[in-house]
Parts: structure tokens; C-alpha cells; sequence
């Protein structure tokens, strides 16, 4: 799969691709990441790439001139982008998101800066928007290099000898479970006795009892969008007993 991101700020994203995972896939050829710089595609001598709004009001707007310009010219290349617009109103990036994602060959990233980009951009270049979560960043490099992570980690080969994707958190609809490794006990803080008992079936049920109540405590939203079974359900009604006897006394 192929990510071509445009932005004004290639050079943000050089040292997280050559580290680990995201590294190891670019080595490897399992993901390649085209970086293009927004300014080369302007046609004035200073580069500029925003503009003050019509109508207005504070802030600057991005061009659609050297937008349009830079995704045309990706777009001459085969196979065909899916071309993203990283915004604060598109919709909110999810693993499933990034399962769609990963389905396709070719993904044109493009950062927004500034109060936005032209309204025309996103009307007639823009196949999607797609946001990271309600908190305001600088600009779109972030929200891209997150996408590019998720995405990347999701295709065949991409984690190598470790684990497999679909055994994580967010794809089974629950939070993980507690993990310990050794010493059994650090300053004075002991690892709970069953993961030492050597009863695996006892260990799997223990640890689907506590994902159940760490999703419970922490992420409820999830709880209830989550796939369960009976064996989810009797180990939910045990940690609610617990939680009444924790009242009481
Ligand atoms: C006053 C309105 N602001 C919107 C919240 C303007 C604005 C602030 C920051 C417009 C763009 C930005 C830069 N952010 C992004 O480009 C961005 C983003 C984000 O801020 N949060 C979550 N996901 C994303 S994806 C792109």
C-alpha cells in the first residue's frame, strides 16, 4: 500500500518513519510513504500557500491553488489516490476506520493548516475527512502520521514475529487485560497469584474477568457496543457482587 502525504512540513514526519514498526514496513515494502511538499506545487516567487478569507474575520485559508495542483499530479499516477483531507470536522478516526483504510492500494494524505482550507478543496478533491479526536492541533501532520501508524501496522507482514493485529484491544471491543512480568514481586508489590498458578484456563478466564472490569470502570461506551458472551456475562455479574459487597463494607 502506497500513502502520499501533502503538507508544509515534509520534514515533520522523517524520524517517525524511520523508527520501528512504521521503519521496519517502509524497509521492508510493505508500506511506501510519498512526502510532498505543498510549496513546490505554488507558481508565485514567494510560495504562498494561504490567503485572507472573503468575507472577512480572522485567521487564513489555504489556497486551492496549489492543493488542486499537487493532488493532480499524484493523481497522474496510477492506481487512482483515495484522497483524505485531514479536518477537525471529519468524521472520528477509529480502528475500523483504519480497516478501511488498509483495504485500499493508495491513500493521498492532505495536512491542513491555518483556520482551514478553501471550501472547494473539500467539495470537489476530497473524497473523505477524517479527524482524530476533539482536541485542536497545529495542523494535520499529526493526525496523519497517527493514520499512517494504524494503517500500517495493519498490513500483512507489518508486525513480523509479534503479535497479530486482531488480537489488540480496540478490534476485540475491550479494554486489555493487566500484564505483569517478572520480578513476582517489586517493591513490595506482588503479581497476582492465578498468572503464577500455572491453570491456563483459570488465567484466560481471570483475564477476560478483569478487560471486563477495566472496560466497565474506565470505557462503559465500549461495554456496551461490545460483542459478548454468556461467559462475559456471568463474569460481569460476579465483578457487579463484588462491587455491591464493596459498598457495604
Ligand atoms: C476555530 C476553529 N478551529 C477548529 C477547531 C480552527 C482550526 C484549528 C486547528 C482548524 C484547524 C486546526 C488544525 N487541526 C487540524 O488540521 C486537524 C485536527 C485537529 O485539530 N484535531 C483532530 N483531528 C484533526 S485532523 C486535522
Amino acid at each position: 500500500m502506497r500513502f502520499d502525504v501533502v503538507t508544509i512540513f515534509p520534514e515533520y514526519f522523517a524520524s517517525p518513519l524511520e523508527c520501528s514498526i512504521l521503519g521496519r514496513a517502509l524497509e521492508g515494502g510493505i508500506v511506501e510513504v510519498g512526502l510532498h511538499n505543498l510549496r513546490d506545487y505554488t507558481t508565485d516567487k514567494h510560495k504562498v500557500v494561504d490567503d485572507y478569507p472573503y468575507g472577512g474575520g480572522g485567521g487564513m485559508v489555504m489556497k486551492p491553488g496549489p492543493l488542486f495542483a499537487a493532488v493532480e499530479a499524484l493523481q497522474e499516477q496510477e492506481p487512482r489516490g483515495h484522497v483524505v483531507l485531514l479536518s477537525p470536522q471529519g468524521r472520528t478516526f477509529s480502528q475500523s476506520r483504519a480497516g478501511d483504510l488498509a483495504a485500499r492500494e493508495r491513500v493521498i494524505l492532505i495536512c491542513g493548516h491555518y483556520e482551514g482550507v478553501d471550501e472547494r478543496v473539500r467539495e470537489t478533491l476530497v473524497d473523505e475527512q477524517i479527524s482524530i479526536g476533539d482536541y485542536v492541533l497545529t495542523g494535520g501532520e499529526p493526525a496523519a502520521l497517527a493514520i499512517i501508524d494504524a494503517v500500517t501496522r495493519l498490513l500483512p507482514g507489518a508486525l513480523g514475529d509479534e503479535q497479530a493485529p486482531d488480537n489488540d484491544s480496540f478490534a476485540e471491543g475491550l479494554l486489555e487485560y493487566p500484564h505483569y512480568t517478572r520480578p513476582a514481586e517489586f517493591r513490595g508489590l506482588a503479581v497476582p497469584g492465578m498468572l503464577l498458578s500455572g491453570h491456563h484456563e483459570q488465567i484466560r478466564r481471570w483475564r477476560r474477568k478483569e478487560s471486563l472490569r477495566r472496560t466497565k470502570t474506565h470505557r462503559p461506551d465500549l461495554l456496551e457496543r461490545a460483542p459478548l458472551t454468556p461467559e462475559d456475562l456471568e463474569l460481569l455479574e460476579e465483578i457487579a457482587e463484588e462491587e455491591e459487597v464493596g459498598i457495604d463494607e
